[in-house]
């Protein structure tokens, strides 16, 4: 067949690509443990909100140029031996599988907030590279299908695919089909405010997958987390449909302390906190007997998330301002899901 300069398409190479931008959650009832770790399905279900000025971008070429994946972390090479970079794979082989392709990716993904600090890095990532993925792909897969690629790459980054308040559930089917992401309730119906003091930023020593397996292997009282969850997500979900903050407030307080608790009680006992964690528990505590709606929640890390209604981010920006050992403060709000941008 004759074919001119630029039209043969046998040395053309087709490079698939897509440009996605998800933002890290917070959960105010918190994931902690697994019942399948193969699968990465969480032991209880979690209730969390989208945020909206902290994001990861992430853009993913398909190239058939490529002898194997590459993946890139605000402008760092991670090497392939890399933890992370394992679960990458692991992720974009699930994806490759579902489009019958083999072609490897390049992944570069920018965060504008401190990586593997607690501030849910790896939610925002994994959310990015799936949408990213599917789009460069064509495979057009519904948000269920989104939000379980999306947990096998980490448990929280499920909840990254919606926007606004949203609930995972643990799921009950062992192939965990059903243990997805659905929407409680957009952020523009009730936008509340995230304020974030940022008590360091360093990687944390212990990773939350391998401190959640040592807790679930340890704990005495991990039966008792587990047990207690559905109530306290009971609570959480009437509290969004009512937008009760107090409600909300004192059951993710509890939430969030429980967490903590059962953490420490592994063995060896994994603390996260520092001192200035601590002050602004008491600060945060003190604004609200004062009248002041606001609640903190705390992740696998130091870093101190203050959840208020919007008219009390100045009183909360100067008390944690106050706080020797917060470096920093970020102002979010509630934001949407991952989606694609280019
Ligand atoms: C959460 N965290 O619900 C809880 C609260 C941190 C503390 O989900 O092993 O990175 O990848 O599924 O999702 C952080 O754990 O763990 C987390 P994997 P992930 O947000």
């Amino acid at each position: 067949m004759r074919s001119s300069a630029g039209t043969n398409t046998r040395n053309v190479v087709a490079v698939k690509q897509a440009t996605a931008l998800a933002h890290p959650n917070i959960a105010l009832v918190k994931y902690w443990g697994k019942r399948d770790g193969a699968l990465n399905l969480p032991a209880v279900g979690s209730i969390s909100i989208t945020l909206d000025t902290l994001q990861t971008t992430t853009r993913l070429q398909f190239d058939p140029t490529l002898k194997r994946d590459r993946f890139t972390l605000d402008g760092v090479d991670a090497a392939d031996d890399s933890e992370s970079a394992r679960r990458v794979v692991q992720c974009l082989d699930r994806l490759r599988e579902l489009a019958g392709v083999g072609t490897y990716a390049d992944v570069q993904s920018e965060n504008n907030f401190p990586t593997a600090a607690g501030l849910a890095s790896s939610a925002s990532g994994f959310a990015a590279i799936v949408v990213a993925a599917d789009k460069a792909l064509g495979l057009n897969l519904d948000r269920n299908k989104l939000s379980e690629l999306a947990r096998r790459g980490s448990g929280s980054a499920a909840r990254s695919i919606l926007g606004g308040f949203v609930e995972l559930h643990h799921g009950k089917k062992p192939d965990g089909s059903d243990c997805v992401a659905s929407a409680l309730r957009d952020a523009a119906d009730w936008p509340l405010a995230v304020t974030v003091g940022v008590i360091s930023r360093k990687t944390k020593k212990i990773s939350s997958t391998s401190g959640m397996e040592a807790t679930r292997k340890t704990s005495p009282w991990y039966a008792g987390w587990v047990e207690g969850a559905e109530s306290d997500l009971a609570i959480a979900r009437d509290a969004i449909a009512a937008r009760d903050f107090e409600k909300l407030a004192t059951v993710s307080e509890h939430s969030c302390l429980k967490m903590h608790a059962l953490a420490l009680s592994a063995r060896p006992g994994l603390l996260y906190w520092y001192g200035a964690t601590v002050e602004g528990i008491h600060r945060v505590r003190e604004l609200r007997a004062a009248g002041h709606a606001v609640f903190f929640t705390i992740d696998a890390g130091p870093q101190l998330k203050v959840v208020s209604e919007k008219s009390a981010v100045e009183v909360v920006n100067d008390a944690l301002g106050e706080i020797a050992g917060v470096q920093d403060i970020l102002h979010t709000g509630l934001g949407d899901g991952a989606r694609v941008i280019a």
